[in-house]
């Protein structure tokens, strides 16, 4: 009998928990702290189990490719090269000029352009052909995200029993949206090369499985689909954040010794944290609008009242991002320029990122957390604000269109369109007694310590093995 072959876990992002910087002839190799990375590093970093995506820097040589692949592989990672008409083509264009806008249901930024689609197809396909030279037909593979929607399919026709997982980490959107892209059809059939599809609420799963119905024609029972006869699930899985990582950091000295400090830079004044990726789904336009409203119509908040903004620079090469820029830009401006005292700024707005230990001392010094995205998935920093919060002080104010509201019923749910609405909430946030805050907030801790990133990583592959289980046991009788 020939030897059972040795099973791992390949996980497969469009980046790499790490980036490449290039300091003149020489690689440095940066590790990315962020929430995806954390969770999976119980997971890629164990035995042969690896994590395969691009590096983050375009490399011009075959040495700097053969150092990679070195430095990488000691890590447990291994790269996808891609080209800088790749990046062009695939990244900035089909999915973040395409796909993104789609799915946020901004379609008229929405480019509809089919040479991005051709390196779409030919980037998952490259995905697809390092995956090939990695995996054993045991092996599970894990994909996430837009930018490899065609790559379950694209592996399946070559390991028709090998087990792939896909995580969505953007919305579904309803098939009113996504029926408008010209590869629709071609998009639905290489996601369902997967044999589990995890999205972050059960409305990106309902939208889906409407999709695979009304385009592909591809009944369900329940998040069941049968396709190919193979069985398959889709259903809700809401991504968590490493609770006890940013409850930690929040009572560490350095995050104490910075929160004195820049207390003593700003004064007493009551804090908003804003914190967002530069970017025209998260609604930083609408909420400064509303913050202005807020000065205008209460008057009684001048001198006493700030908004802590920080705007992390993303796709700033995109010319709908560097118009945000320049939006926000404008709208900051004219806030400070109208209501600044000498002793006082509205608005303290930073166009970068920070230290975590930074963060977290925002975290600690906010009164209240305003998250106020037109759409978003999920959105992690709302959980991080009330992760950090250990004495239970402060609100969320938090939009109806992030992911995370669906399990944070406790945070004040606001609809980003509705200005008067989003005024009245900061002043709720703002006025609302201790005791009410705690209360509110512990619920919402309780619900985020339970759901964690672990319990997240092990929930989907769990999903996944099941699903694959009942699979194997029908095509075995
Ligand atoms: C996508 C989906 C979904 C921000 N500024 C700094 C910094 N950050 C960190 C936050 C947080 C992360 O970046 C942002 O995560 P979000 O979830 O808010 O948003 P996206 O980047 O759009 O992520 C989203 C997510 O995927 C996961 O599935 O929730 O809906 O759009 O962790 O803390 N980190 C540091 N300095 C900063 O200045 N160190």
């Amino acid at each position: 009998m020939a030897a059972k072959q040795s099973s791992k876990t390949i996980i497969v992002s469009n980046r790499l928990p790490v980036r490449i910087v290039k300091e003149g002839e020489k690689l440095a190799f940066m590790p990315s702290e962020g929430g995806l990375a954390t969770g999976l590093g119980s997971i890629y970093k164990q035995g042969d189990n690896i994590w395969l995506g691009w590096p983050g820097a375009v490399l011009n040589t075959k040495a700097e490719e053969a150092q990679t692949k070195k430095e990488l592989k000691e890590q447990n990672m291994a790269p996808v090269f891609l080209t800088e008409q790749d990046i062009e083509l695939y990244y900035e264009g089909f999915s973040n000029e395409t796909l993104w806008p789609n799915f946020h249901y901004f379609n008229q930024f929405s480019e509809f352009n089919h040479e991005y689609w051709e390196a779409y197809k030919a980037v998952n396909q490259k995905f697809a052909d390092q995956i090939l030279k990695n995996a054993n037909p045991n092996d599970t593979i894990w994909i996430h995200d837009y930018q490899l929607l065609l790559l379950p399919a694209l592996v399946r026709a070559e390991r028709p029993d090998i087990s792939i997982g896909f995580f969505l980490h953007i919305p579904f959107p309803s098939y009113e949206s996504f029926r408008l892209l010209p590869w629709r059809r071609e998009l639905l059939l290489g996601m369902l090369g997967a044999d589990f599809l995890g999205f972050h609420t059960y409305d990106d799963t309902r939208h889906f499985l409407s999709s695979v119905s009304r385009l592909a024609g591809i009944g369900n029972e329940h998040g069941h689909i049968n396709y190919n006869n193979r069985q398959i699930m889709a259903d809700a899985l809401p991504m968590g954040i490493d609770y006890d990582k940013y409850a930690e950091v929040a009572a560490a000295p350095e995050t104490l010794e910075r929160e004195v400090r820049y207390r003593t830079s700003i004064g007493s004044e009551q804090l908003i944290l804003c914190i967002d990726r530069l970017d025209y789904s998260k609604g930083i336009p609408q909420r400064l609008k509303a913050f202005e409203k807020l000065l205008e119509r209460y008057p009684e908040y001048l001198e006493k009242v700030s908004i802590l903004m920080v705007v992390v620079p993303s796709r700033d090469q995109v010319g709908k991002y560097k118009e945000l820029k320049e939006e926000i830009d404008l709208l900051v401006g004219r806030i400070n320029g109208q209501y600044s005292r000498l002793s006082w700024t509205p608005i303290h707005y930073f166009y970068r990122s920070f230290p975590l230990h930074a963060l977290s001392a925002f975290y600690r010094m906010a009164h209240v957390c305003l998250v106020s995205p037109m759409r978003d998935g999920m959105n992690l920093v709302c959980k991080e604000f009330i992760a950090s919060k250990l004495d239970k002080k402060g609100a969320l104010v938090l939009s109806e269109m992030a992911g995370a509201s669906k399990e944070l019923s406790d945070a004040l749910l606001i609809n980003p369109n509705n200005r008067y609405q989003m005024v009245e909430a900061i002043r709720e946030a703002l006025e609302m007694d201790e005791k009410e805050q705690m209360q509110r907030m512990t619920v919402m801790q309780n619900t985020l310590k339970r759901y964690n990133i672990y319990n997240w990583v092990d929930l989907f592959m769990n999903r996944l093995s099941i699903v694959k289980k009942a699979q194997r046991s029908l095509t075995t009788k």
